[in-house]
C-alpha cells in the first residue's frame, strides 16, 4: 500500500495517474494546505519541503517503507519499481527523463507561477510578472506543440512518466489562458487523447473527491490562513 499525501494540485494528480496507470493500491491522505498541515512535524519528517504530493511505500526496497517527495521523483520511482513506463532501452529511457525534467523545471513552475499571478496576487501593480509568466508559459507550450507535432507522445511513440507528469497541467487550458488550444493543436490533440485513457478518467473521478476536501478546507480558511498558504502579507519577505 502507498499512501499519498497530497491536495487536488496537478503535482499530486500526477501521481495518481501513474498509480492508476500501474494498478498499485494506494490510499490518499488528504492534506488541509491552508490550514497549515504541511508544517506538522509528521509531514515534515516525511518531507521537508513541505509540499505535496509526497509517498510513503509501505513495502519498498527490502519490504521496509520508503518516503519520498518531489513529483518527478515519485514517477520515476514508481516506474523504476513496477518496471512499467521503464524503457528497457538507455536512448529511450533518458529522453523520458529529459522530457519529464522539461516539465518539472519549466512547465510546472512557470505554469504555477502564472496561475500564482492571474489567481493569487492583486492585479495592481503585478502586470509585469502577469506578463512575464505568460510569455513564458506559450513559449513552454509552444515547444510542447511543436514536439507533439513530431512524435505522438513527449518521448517519442510511448506514453510516458513524461507525459502523466505534463497532462494534468496542460489541460487546464482555461486557467492557463491558452485560448482553447487555438495556437496548439497538437497540444489539444495528445490532451484529447490522454483523456480517453481509462487511468485518467479514473484520476479525474479521484480529483473530484479531493476537491471535495479541498472546497471544504479554503471555505474554512480565515484570512490569514490563505496568506500563510500564498505566502503574501506578513508571510511575505520584503526586499529592502
Ligand atoms: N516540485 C514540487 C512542487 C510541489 C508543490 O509546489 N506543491 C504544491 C501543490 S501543487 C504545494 O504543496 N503547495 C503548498 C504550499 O505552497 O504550501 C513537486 O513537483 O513535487
Amino acid at each position: 500500500m502507498i499512501d499519498l499525501y497530497g491536495m487536488s494540485s496537478p503535482n499530486v494528480l500526477k501521481v495518481v495517474l501513474m498509480l492508476e496507470e500501474v494498478e498499485l493500491p494506494y490510499h490518499i491522505r488528504h492534506m488541509n494546505m491552508v490550514a497549515g498541515d504541511q508544517y506538522k512535524a509528521e509531514f515534515q519528517a516525511v518531507n521537508p519541503n513541505g509540499r505535496v504530493p509526497a509517498i510513503i511505500d509501505q513495502d519498498g526496497p527490502g519490504g521496509e517503507p520508503f518516503a519520498l517527495f518531489e513529483s518527478g521523483a515519485i514517477l520515476l520511482y514508481l516506474a523504476e519499481k513496477t518496471g512499467k513506463f521503464w524503457p528497457a532501452d538507455l536512448r529511450q529511457r533518458h529522453t523520458v527523463f529529459q522530457w519529464l525534467m522539461f516539465q518539472m523545471g519549466g512547465i510546472g513552475p512557470m505554469s504555477g507561477q502564472f496561475v500564482h499571478f492571474t489567481r493569487a496576487a492583486p492585479a495592481a501593480g503585478n502586470e509585469y510578472a502577469r506578463n512575464r509568466y505568460y510569455t513564458e508559459i506559450h513559449r513552454l507550450y509552444g515547444v510542447l506543440d511543436r514536439r507533439l507535432g513530431e512524435a505522438a507522445y513527449m518521448a517519442g511513440d510511448d506514453y510516458s512518466i513524461a507525459d502523466m507528469a505534463t497532462w494534468p497541467w496542460a489541460r487546464n487550458h482555461e486557467m492557463l489562458k491558452l485560448d482553447d488550444y487555438a495556437e496548439y493543436p497538437n497540444l489539444a490533440r495528445w490532451v484529447a487523447a490522454i483523456n480517453e485513457r481509462p487511468a485518467a478518467q479514473r484520476m479525474i473521478k479521484t480529483e473530484s473527491e479531493i476537491r471535495v476536501d479541498d472546497g471544504k478546507a479554503f471555505q474554512n480558511a480565515t484570512p490569514d490562513d490563505l496568506d500563510r498558504f500564498f505566502a503574501r502579507g506578513k508571510y511575505a519577505r520584503v526586499l529592502a
